[in-house]
């Protein structure tokens, strides 16, 4: 019997690695979409399938966690095994922007995907994944971080999620449903979304390498997190609805790095050497020397990393760091892509679209690099 996923979420970069791994797998795959002006569909649009073709394996709907009854609708429909919660306003910064939507998407977004499935009589049958976060440790109380150590969530994204985790765990024991958490640290790829602390970093540098941008302006990059590979940890968020019984489990490399650190990696990559002087809002990224010729825009001398006090939060997470010991004893899951392997994929990557964009610039067209993060 072929096995159905629904995927909230799956134009994001989990959904569409997911998506890519459940399909390997033999799945019939559903992913919700939110309706928008202009496709948002790139980071699957390689694995669609046009719905007219019988026997298609890969189905988009229209929903967004706001509206119960197009969730109920859209369950009712495709009568899930396999419901992987990973749709939510996911900048944590933006959060405290939009701290009501963000708390109604990805707080009261959960509890009208978990009741729909009671609704229907859908419990016995449907397993469901909540995308939970690192982001609920916060102002951490212990170090490292694992399954028992006690939440302190520090932005509106963060407690919003914490009732997420909860209304999970909750369903689990309230109505036997076959609900799980996966408390995942920050993972990252090529596909992250270009306001995330690396992406926005590897982007930034490779534009600066081809000319297109002068500087990266930054927030704290004394913050420290724990990195991993986004492909790696899809995998695990499908092995945890694999279990015999629903548990919930710590998603980390178990090693840390500061955002600094990730900045003079990425650097590197390019064939940049920086050099970090002064400190707090002062401290900027100088060019210490440059070889290769992945940089031709960039001399020694060159400040091409300073500080924006925009980019500091209210209140911000300066530390996380996991420990995967439940997830390697219990699953067999260990991360295979390391943080290095992992920047310099995302480097070349951007390093590549930078030098398309440089090229049509360089031929007289337009380029509109947008650097307003
Ligand atoms: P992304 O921001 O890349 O993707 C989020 C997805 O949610 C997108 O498909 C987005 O749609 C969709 N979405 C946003 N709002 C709504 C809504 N109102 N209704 C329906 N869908 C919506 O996140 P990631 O892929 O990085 O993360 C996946 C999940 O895992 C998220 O829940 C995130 O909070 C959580 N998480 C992520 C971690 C990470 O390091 N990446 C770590 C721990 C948890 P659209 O494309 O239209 O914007
Ligand atoms: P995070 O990721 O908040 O951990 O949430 P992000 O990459 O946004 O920030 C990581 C750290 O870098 C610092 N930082 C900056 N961050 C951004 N975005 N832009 C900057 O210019 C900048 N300068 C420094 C931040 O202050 C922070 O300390 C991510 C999201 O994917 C969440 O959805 C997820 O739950 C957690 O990871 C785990």
């Amino acid at each position: 019997m072929t096995k159905v996923a629904l995927i909230t979420g799956v134009t994001g970069q989990d959904g569409s690695y997911l998506a890519e791994f459940l399909l390997e797998k033999g799945y019939e795959v559903h992913g919700i979409k939110r309706r928008a002006s202009l496709f948002n569909t790139q980071r699957v649009d390689h694995i669609y399938e046009d719905p007219h073709i019988e026997n298609a394996r890969f189905k988009l709907h229209y929903g967004d966690l706001s509206d119960s009854s197009n969730l109920t609708r859209i369950l009712q429909e495709v009568q899930p095994d396999e419901v992987y919660n990973l749709g939510a306003q996911s900048h944590v910064a933006v959060s405290f922007e939009a701290p009501e939507y963000t708390a109604d998407v990805d707080g009261m977004g959960t509890l009208r995907l978990l009741e729909a499935i009671r609704f229907l009589g859908l419990e016995k049958k449907t397993r469901f994944y909540q995308a939970s976060t690192s982001e609920l440790y916060g102002l951490v109380q212990e170090i490292p971080q694992k399954e028992t150590t006690p939440f302190y969530p520090r932005s509106p994204y963060a407690v919003a999620k914490l009732y997420a985790y909860w209304i999970t765990v909750n369903y689990r024991e309230a109505y036997g449903l076959y609900a799980c958490n996966g408390i995942l640290f920050n993972h990252e790829s090529p596909r992250r979304g270009e306001t995330f602390v690396t992406r926005k970093i590897t982007r930034g540098l490779a534009n600066i390498a081809q000319g297109l941008e002068h500087t990266l302006f930054m927030g704290n990059i004394d913050s420290l997190r724990d990195w991993g590979h986004a492909k790696d940890y899809v995998r695990m968020q499908w092995m945890m609805l694999q279990q015999d019984k629903p548990e919930d489990f710590v998603i980390a490399t178990g090693v840390q790095y500061s955002v600094r650190q990730f900045i003079s990696w990425s650097a590197e990559h390019l064939g940049i050497k920086l050099r970090f002087e002064g400190s707090g809002v002062d401290e900027i990224g100088v060019v210490e020397s440059v070889s290769g010729d992945k940089a031709p825009a960039v001399k020694v001398g060159d400040v091409i990393v300073k500080i924006d006090p925009r980019y500091f939060r209210p209140s911000e997470v300066e530390t996380l760091l996991g420990d995967p010991a439940k997830a390697k004893a219990k699953l067999g899951w260990v991360p295979e892509i390391t943080v290095q392997e992992m920047c310099a994929e995302m480097v070349a990557s951007d390093l590549e679209s930078a030098k398309r964009h440089a090229l049509l610039k360089k031929h007289g067209f337009e380029v509109a690099v947008s650097v307003e993060h």
